[in-house]
């Protein structure tokens, strides 16, 4: 899922919406408290999912344009590549966001590399977000309906064609821009960048979960009978949020909220289907979240004023963009009912483990270099043991770490507040220093009292960064 956070779920304690699809697979799953995406932003943390790397080690591994070349190296195992080795059905239905082609990319053109040439048999996209042009689909090497008499052109930068856009013609949209995303206008939304042409090509955001479920239930009933890897990846809930109008008014929140019970039963609907095709008990499904919850991310969609008492990061502090614990503590949920005994844990979970783990599950070895922060944690991750990872390094502006209870954030130069999305991004000159069983909003910067807690901390950080990998490294360095 996409920028939902810790506290946006009914199993994780929200009341100001209902979850019940996602909710069944915390009753007839394991539910997890301490799990972690690798980043607080998407491409970092989708980049550190499908190839068990941290994305701090890729430069390139930022919040990409539209028009970003493929970020991923086609010679290195992904996830994808892994289970297909195994005789997976592999596809990637959603949003994408880690660039696609080799640079200058012609979007008329076969789109390639991307997913295909990545270990995925299948692809249906979102390119890049919902927000980024281009506004159109692609499916395999190609966009979907393209019209050849009205070729696309993408620009970020210099704009490009003779469209309004949203700066100049507020009048013609039915969302308006609250900080950037003035550039073209498309469904009546502006977005970021500017995109000509493709008219009959251009997505319908009110449209967009309901192709990426209808998809995913093809491609479902399509493999019934074979192993099959579905990397299903929602637009919801990020911007622009423009639901269905079936859902509206589902929650009181507006669009925010409505998003999220959209997403819930696109959950409902894949998990129908597992049980109408009879593949419910042998199939693990695991619901997460790319990165940590915003509200007001850049649209004027009352998401802020009716929030309510909804915290959509709950107890935590921050949020997406964030160094503190709401920016990469998510959700994560993991069903298998042959297999796994529902519950609850503590275990500490990185979403960089699940190639590895994914890699055991199916008998694969990783060769030297595959997968190179990732760890096997099948035990914690199937409910057999309480004990996960012993530490997890969290990205933002810049890097932190938990080992164990304790958190360690990296002094930065970077801004502290981000006034547009009203987020705290967790940053410091000094360095910051959390007992998070004690403290888990991360409120008393125990630094200062606790220097070499503090320094011992950073240096293991440190060696973590400076090694390259950390798949053949042991925990930290010594029991704390
Ligand atoms: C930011 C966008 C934000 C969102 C984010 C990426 C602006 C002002 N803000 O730059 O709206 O698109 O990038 O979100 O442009 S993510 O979930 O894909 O990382
Ligand atoms: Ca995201």
């Amino acid at each position: 899922m996409d920028d939902v956070g810790y506290g946006d779920l009914s199993c994780y304690g929200a009341t100001a919406v209902a979850t019940p699809n996602i909710d069944r697979l915390s009753r007839e799953g394991m539910l997890f408290t301490d799990a972690y995406c690798t980043s607080a932003t998407c491409t970092p943390s989708r980049y550190s999912l499908l190839t068990g790397e941290y994305a701090f080690r890729r430069p390139r591994a930022r919040v990409l344009r539209g028009n970003a070349p493929l970020l991923l190296d086609t010679d290195r195992a992904t996830m994808a590549d892994i289970l297909a080795r195994a005789g997976y059905r592999t596809a990637v239905i959603g949003k994408w966001h880690l660039g696609l082609g080799a640079g200058d990319l012609d979007w008329n053109g076969p789109i390639r590399p991307g997913p295909l040439e990545l270990g995925f048999d299948e692809c249906f996209l979102l390119p890049a977000t919902g927000d980024r042009v281009p506004c159109v689909y692609v499916e395999n090497h190609a966009v979907v309906g393209l019209d050849a008499a009205d070729p696309i052109e993408v620009s970020y930068g210099k704009r490009i064609g003779s469209d309004p856009n949203g700066k100049e013609r507020p009048d013609l949209l039915k969302m308006k821009w609250h900080h950037g995303h003035n550039h073209s206008i498309v469904n009546g939304v502006s977005r970021i960048g500017y995109m000509t042409g493709g008219q009959q090509a251009r997505w319908v955001d009110e449209d967009m979960a309901d192709r990426f479920t209808e998809k995913a239930l093809e491609f479902l009933e399509r493999h019934r009978d074979e192993s099959f890897f579905l990397f299903f990846s929602t637009h919801d809930v990020h911007v622009p949020r423009l639901p269905h109008g079936r859902f509206h008014g589902a929650t009181d929140m507006g669009p925010r909220g409505d998003a999220l019970v959209q997403m819930d039963a696109c959950v409902g609907e894949l998990l129908d289907k597992l049980d109408s095709l009879g593949l419910t008990e042998n199939t693990l499904v695991l619901f997460t979240s790319d990165n940590g919850p915003v509200v007001n991310d850049g649209y004027v969609d009352e998401s802020v004023e009716r929030l309510g008492d909804h915290r959509p990061a709950g107890d935590l502090r921050g949020g997406k963009y964030s160094a503190f614990e709401a920016g990469t503590r998510v959700p994560l949920l993991v069903r298998w009912p042959a297999r796994i005994e529902p519950g609850r844990s503590a275990a500490l979970q990185s979403q960089v483990d699940l190639c590895a783990s994914f890699a055991a599950l199916v008998g694969q070895p990783l060769a030297t270099g595959e997968a190179p922060d990732s760890l096997v944690q099948l035990d914690s991750l199937l409910g057999d043991s309480p004990r996960g990872r012993e530490y997890v390094i969290q990205q933002a502006g810049t890097l932190a770490v938990r080992i164990g209870d304790w958190k360690f954030i990296r002094p930065g130069k970077g801004r502290k507040f981000n006034r547009s999305v009203g987020i705290e991004l967790g940053n410091d000159a000094k360095p910051q220093l959390y007992n998070l069983r004690e403290d888990p909003a991360e409120t008393v910067n125990l630094a200062a009292q606790m220097p070499e807690r503090a320094a011992a901390m950073a240096a293991q950080l440190e060696a973590w960064v400076a090694a390259g990998q950390t798949r053949s490294l042991g925990g930290p360095a010594k029991e704390r």
